[in-house]
């Protein structure tokens, strides 16, 4: 169903785009329906990208859309400050049998760059409520994205999320990324080399000493830096290294939740248990924004030994557990579970990486990296001018109706867990030709 396209775009101060050049030549979508969107030109777009990493079970899932539609109609909001409405004890509880080890306990938030902020405050504040108010550094990596938020941005590591915007906050150390094309080219899923990169932690230990640090913070697999896979053991290490220092392990899972990597979590496919995990994206598949913190046992006890009378954290959303996104996650979830679509992701993993892989060789192709549902190609920037070249790729691309994500030269890719064989063939066949095509 064609829908006019308002004939001013330009109130809309759109995010993380050039607006002048989007807004000369505009990509509209207007419909959404399982694997594919409607363009505004009447279009059918395959959706490479489970929109921005995050509509897992595909869209307009109609158990998902009837939940929210009788949750709206029923009760549309209730705080969870002094107050409780089922559906968000019953989210938690679901949520957190799904999850490994004691990550026994879920805060919820509204987005990801909320449940990031709300995870490095839960790691300050343990340590206090520790006897431990010295270990107030936080670690992040660079090339990580932690979200938007002044906490995310300090431990984040993407120069133009951060250069912008003054002093942000002070006490952060960055660990090295563990992209190396020199050294790991063409790796399929882990790379071999680069473990020791995790040693680093060391380094900043002896800089600083374990007393006064706090907490790491990683993404398993680093998605908006273009699909950055931990080399072999690396997170492993990371993770000896914090136990051996009582630093608090922190998964930033916003895109590697939820099935990605055809498990659950990847604290479940990498068998690393994180102290604390930040979620959302496909928590709701998208449908309502939602987040939340997963937090070990130890850590939500650490806070219940005060005086029953007074709030424990002083911390929330108005809209935190806000029932209709709890509705829709509680809908998201039955999806995942009766479609078997975290064990159907890990099966498409080999087709997947092997269709990726078959674009080696390609002309200006320097990378193809690879793990679960996750893919990106890396291209030679043109000489001066980088990003265009990803730029031309992702508009061809989306001209014969398919959907990426382009991040500098990079391509990335991560549809629905739904995708079929012969929609994974079009995706990775479509990049290719637009690979060909480009300049
Ligand atoms: N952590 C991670 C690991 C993320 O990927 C956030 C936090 C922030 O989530 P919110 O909900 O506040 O946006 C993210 C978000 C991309 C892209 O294509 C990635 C994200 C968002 C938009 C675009 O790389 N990730």
């Amino acid at each position: 169903m064609a829908q006019t396209l308002p004939n001013n775009l330009e109130a809309f101060w759109m995010p993380f785009t050039a607006n002048r050049q989007f807004k000369a030549n505009p990509r509209i979508l207007v419909g959404a329906k399982d694997m594919h969107y409607t363009s505004q030109d009447g279009r059918q777009i395959l959706d490479g990208t489970a929109g921005l990493w995050a509509v897992n079970a595909g869209h307009c899932r109609e158990k998902i859309v009837k939940a929210v539609q009788s949750q709206v109609a029923e009760m549309e909001y209730a705080p969870s400050f002094q107050m409780g409405h089922p559906s968000a004890f019953e989210f938690a509880a679901r949520l957190v049998n799904l999850l490994p080890g004691d990550l026994n306990h879920a805060f919820f938030t509204n987005s990801g760059s909320e449940s990031v902020d709300t995870a490095l405050k839960i790691a300050l504040a343990y340590h206090r409520a520790k006897g431990e108010g010295s270990r107030t550094r936080l670690i992040g990596r660079s090339k990580g994205y932690h979200g938007v938020g002044f906490g995310g941005i300090a431990v984040g590591g993407m120069v133009n999320n951060r250069k912008f915007y003054g002093a942000y906050m002070p006490g952060v150390d960055h660990l090295p990324h563990t992209l190396n094309i020199q050294e790991a080219a063409f790796s399929r899923g882990q790379p071999a080399w680069g473990t020791h990169l995790a040693d680093a932690l060391e380094d900043i230990v002896q800089l600083h000493d374990a007393s006064t640090i706090a907490a790491v913070i990683v993404e398993p697999v680093a998605g908006s830096a273009g699909v950055i896979v931990p080399p072999k053991g690396y997170l492993e290490r990371l993770r000896q290294i914090c136990d051996k220092y009582g630093i608090l392990l922190i998964f930033d899972e916003v895109i590697t939740g939820f099935g990605r990597l055809g498990r659950g979590f990847a604290a479940d496919y990498f068998g690393v248990v994180p102290d604390l995990m930040t979620v959302a994206k496909g928590l709701t598949n998208a449908t309502v924004p939602a987040g939340a913190v997963f937090a070990r046992k130890g850590i939500y006890d650490a806070f219940m030994n005060g005086p029953e009378q007074i709030i424990e954290l002083f911390h929330g959303y108005t809209y935190s557990g806000h029932p209709v996104a709890m509705a829709a996650g509680l809908a998201t979830l039955d999806v995942y579970q009766e479609e078997g679509l975290f064990e159907r992701a890990a099966e498409l993993a080999p087709y997947w990486e092997n269709a990726w892989h078959s674009l080696k060789g390609l002309r200006n192709v320097i990378d193809i990296r690879n793990l679960g549902l996750m893919g990106c190609v890396e291209l030679d920037p043109v000489p001066g001018k980088p990003t265009t070249r990803g730029y031309d790729v992702f508009t061809r691309a989306f001209q014969k109706g398919v959907l990426v994500r382009y991040s500098g030269d990079t391509i990335a890719t991560s549809p629905p867990l739904i995708v079929s064989k012969q929609q994974i063939d079009q995706i990775v066949g479509t990049v290719e030709e637009s690979i060909k095509e480009a300049a």
